[in-house]
């Protein structure tokens, strides 16, 4: 797979040989008992880069969101979200599944949910209805192609919910994406929010890892809720040292991931305007429109694996291709050659 140009995720990265050394050469401890270094470091580090009190390393996106929501809501209550929301379609439905939740998704304006919105379905929770428990926004939101969620609007939702009782979460798997587009810290994004969750695993580039922010107290249930999950790891120091690099080194160059994917989109947009919005094109992810060039996704994707470019070709007409550390701007060259004659040939 090493000589593909994989635009299936940028969770797709390689380790760097920096984040490889520090992995050899880390102090480790038993983080059950709470007394790896390296993952108590990180763990510091991430919470007051993000204004929090406290970090919570968890193996993956997934828990990340489970412990939060697990954490702010009891069984039975209701979570706000959008409706592409990916802890609603691909977390195996692990919000109903292991937390009792009730997902209450709201239609997103290009996948943002509005304070008017959220107003509107708020509600305390009587013999017949659940109570709402959590709003929860998606940043960058993957479904809806890379977007950024507006800071005005994620701070209107805050204050709606925080006004009536109601917690906030964000599922920032990409939120130093955001911070990338907008040259707004991703601190501005978790001020919004009690809880938030972000992953060394996908553009930061690190092989494994998510963490988790909030208070001291919310993180302390998710702690629990992490070990009922059986995300209570030992040694964890070794996975701790690669995402300590990736979020010392990974972070600034997601503006080059971004630039490759604007690039990739306009040279798509050039085959024919309906192929790409590219309005919507924000960070690192182009969704390609196939209906233009009556092509489907596995049809598209398996010429494309012929031609040395690896996509994800789920049934339909919709493909996203995605930019991340291992996909450098020569290979968007090759790549937009690729899809051309995938799509036109
Ligand atoms: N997204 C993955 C997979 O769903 C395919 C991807 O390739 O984009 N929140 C968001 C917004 C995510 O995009 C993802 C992963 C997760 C949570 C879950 O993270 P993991 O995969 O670490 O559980």
């Amino acid at each position: 797979m090493t000589d593909f140009i994989d635009l299936r995720s940028d969770t797709v990265t390689r380790p760097t040989p920096a984040m490889r050394k520090a992995m050899a050469e880390a102090e480790v401890g038993d983080d059950v008992f709470g007394d790896d270094p390296t993952v108590n470091s990180l763990q510091e580090f991430a919470a007051d880069l993000l204004g929090k009190e406290a970090g919570l390393f968890v193996p993956t996106g997934s828990m990340g969101n489970q412990v939060c929501l697990g954490a702010l809501a009891r069984p039975g209550d209701e979570v706000v979200c959008e409706a592409g929301a990916h802890f609603l379609h691909y977390e195996g439905g692990s919000v109903a599944a292991h937390l009792g939740l009730v997902a209450r998704p709201l239609p997103g304006d290009g996948a943002i949910i509005t304070a008017h919105q959220v107003a509107g379905v708020i509600r305390p929770g009587t013999e017949h209805n659940p109570r709402t428990a959590v709003v929860a926004m998606e940043n960058t939101h993957n479904s809806a192609g890379g977007r950024v969620f507006p800071i005005d609007e994620a701070r209107a939702v805050a204050k709606v919910a925080h006004d009536q009782g109601v917690a906030v979460h964000i599922d920032g798997a990409r939120i130093f994406n955001a911070q990338a587009a907008t040259g707004l810290p991703a601190r501005e994004w978790a001020d919004c929010a009690d809880t938030l969750t972000f992953c060394f695993s996908k553009g930061l580039g690190a092989p494994i890892g998510s963490m988790v922010v909030g208070s001291a107290e919310i993180l302390k249930e998710s702690h629990r809720i992490r070990k009922r999950l059986g995300g209570g790891m030992r040694q964890v120091g070794v996975i701790a040292a690669a995402a300590q690099v990736a979020l010392e080194t990974g972070v600034d160059r997601l503006a080059e991931d971004h630039a490759n994917a604007r690039r990739l989109a306009e040279g798509l947009a050039e085959l024919d305007p309906q192929a790409v919005d590219l309005d919507l094109v924000e960070t690192n992810m182009v969704y390609l429109n196939l209906v233009p060039f009556n092509r489907t996704g596995p049809e598209v994707s398996a010429a494309l694996k012929v031609d040395g470019v690896l996509t994800l070709g789920p049934p339909g007409t919709t493909m996203r291709l995605v930019t991340h550390r291992d996909v450098s701007a020569e290979n968007i060259t090759s790549a937009g050659a690729a899809l051309s004659r995938a799509l036109l040939g």
